[in-house]
């Protein structure tokens, strides 16, 4: 084990001999990666001057920026752990991660500082509240330019925290999966091997920074080769494709191949120069494979990860790739089907697909039983996903073992949304599921059982609005006297499916 497992030095290490190469090209500014790193060792000196040490949690809810994706490494380089939130969280989901993640500093977007509640918030456990605007200025900004430059990444051990993602379960209430330096670099250094990157590589990216796809796949096989990326804060088709020419790797959802795939600008000519895209978050259809394939010349390599895992399997890069298949094991990732009894089950025998690595999450973070229930034998990670391995050790996925909605790449509990509908005056109970949705791949319905009038989606709105951010909002509702249940009194959710499926 290396005191200097700072992945924030690994980073600084493949941007170091090129500081005039080109980085991030945002609508804005041009970053090459000298001034990306001269802005890193700023703001990571802000983050001490602000109170955070080293192993402190730095919670981040703010919009795509340069100046984000600096704060990010900023991170690193400091030694804190970095806890990036969904923008569109409300307050109250706001309120919930800095509880649980219980961060010594908060960046946010909020112009004039933290509101009423979260005042308390802050004072009750002497934390720091910073804002930093999509335009790059705010208080944290005002902050680095007095604060003391910190030169040199802090020394951190393999095992030490780099970063928090949180995501849910069936519980409803969401938990950190707390990702090491070792985990980040391992899985970084995998996929810029699996995927060829090289110095002649650029990027296209349309992802948010939030999560694991587009903060650590996107941006660290990026850095990796010291590459320029394409930086857009939002995603738009014709944009996206008229950069095609000029790059060669795109990572998108399978929204965004759909949306590509439908407009008339996505011609072979218009992609020559692109040697890959890839696609992961949600299943990728096959007849999305197929239509985007037609439209471009290009073979989308589908691969399979988690936030408590990283990326583990992929399509190959050379060779056949697969439609509805994520394809085999990454470079230091061991993977097996395992039944009940997390007994490995014979070869195309369905079963849960179960990860090791190294790039496996520490923890979930403060909840010793989760973590304890999602692994077994030695470090084996349950992914309660469904699948199974052909005789090559390709993998399949069938499904989900919970009841998880993937819409749009983002992952929504119905458990979540659940408890907030059941708050709501005139709601008995409810239970949320997803139908097919041609572009965001599934789409939230609500069933309700009410105990006057039924209930219409406005009526739901003020509450689903203060509670909830919009991806998770339904966009149906349905009101039945009760819900189906089976003998145990569990609520048949295949049921609901079948019966709302068609009714569009
Ligand atoms: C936006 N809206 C959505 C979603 N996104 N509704 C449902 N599901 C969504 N995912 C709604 C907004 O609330 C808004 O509603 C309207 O759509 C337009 O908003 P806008 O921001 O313009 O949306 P968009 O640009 O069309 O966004 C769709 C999107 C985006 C590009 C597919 O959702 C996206 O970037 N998804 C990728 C998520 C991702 O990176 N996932 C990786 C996580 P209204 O108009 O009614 O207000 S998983 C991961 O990291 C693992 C490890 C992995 O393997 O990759």
């Amino acid at each position: 084990m290396s005191g200097r497992a700072n992945f924030g030095a690994a980073l600084w290490a493949a941007a170091q001999p090129h500081p005039d190469r080109t980085f991030l090209i945002d609508d804005q500014r041009v970053w090459t990666y000298g001034e990306f790193f001269a802005t890193v060792r700023r703001f990571a000196g802000a983050l001490q001057a602000a109170g955070a040490n080293p192993g402190d949690r730095v919670t981040v809810h703010v919009e795509k920026s340069p100046e984000a994706v600096a704060l990010y490494v900023a991170c690193l380089w400091a030694g804190t752990v970095h806890v990036p939130l969904n923008p569109r969280f409300t307050n109250v989901e706001l309120e919930y991660y800095v509880n649980d993640a219980d961060p010594r500093v908060v960046v946010t977007a909020e112009p004039t500082g933290p509101p009423p509640d979260q005042t308390r918030l802050m004072a009750e456990r002497s934390r720091h509240w910073l804002t930093l605007q999509a335009d790059g200025t705010g208080s944290f900004t005002e902050l680095a330019k007095t604060a003391r430059i910190l030169d040199a990444p802090v020394e951190r051990d393999d095992n030490d925290l780099a970063a928090i993602l949180y995501t849910s379960g069936t519980t409803g209430k969401p938990k950190g999966a707390a990702l090491s330096h070792r985990s980040l670099g391992q899985n970084a250094e995998a996929l810029h091997q699996t995927w060829q990157f090289d110095e002649h590589d650029q990027l296209v990216h349309v992802l948010p920074i939030f999560h694991v796809h587009g903060l650590f796949v996107a941006l660290h096989t990026a850095m990796l080769s010291a590459i320029p990326v394409r930086f857009h804060r939002s995603f738009d088709p014709e944009r996206t494709i008229t950069d095609f020419a000029t790059s060669t790797v795109f990572m998108g959802v399978p929204t965004h191949y759909k949306r590509l795939s439908d407009s008339p600008a996505l011609t072979p000519a218009a992609c020559a120069p692109m040697r890959l895209f890839t696609s992961g978050s949600a299943p990728l259809s096959k007849t999305e494979f197929v239509r985007f394939s037609d439209r471009s010349g290009h073979q989308i390599c589908e691969r399979y990860g988690m936030s408590e895992t990283g990326i583990t399997l992929s399509n190959p890069y050379r060779g056949d790739r697969q439609p509805g298949t994520v394809g085999f094991p990454l470079a230091g990732v061991e993977a097996m089907i395992v039944d009940e009894a997390h007994r490995e089950v014979e070869r195309t025998t369905v079963g849960v697909v179960a990860i090791r690595s190294d790039q496996t999450m520490l923890e979930y973070w403060g909840r010793p039983d989760e973590t304890a229930a999602s692994f077994f034998g030695d470090r084996w990670f349950l992914t309660g996903d469904v699948g199974w391995m052909d005789a090559q050790g390709r993998v399949t996925l069938q499904g989900r073992a919970s009841d998880m909605i993937i819409s749009g790449g983002e992952n929504v509990y119905p458990k979540e949304i659940e408890m907030v509908l059941d708050q709501i005056e005139g709601v008995v109970e409810s239970a949320v599921i997803a139908i097919a949705d041609q572009d965001l791949g599934e789409q939230v319905v609500a069933v309700l059982v009410c105990d006057g009038k039924p209930l219409t989606l406005t009526d739901l709105q003020p509450v689903l609005q203060e509670n909830l951010a919009r991806f998770k909002h339904p966009r149906q509702v349905f009101c039945v006297p009760e819900l189906p249940r089976n003998a145990m009194g569990k609520v048949q959710k295949n049921q609901l499916r079948d019966r709302y499926q068609s009714v569009r």
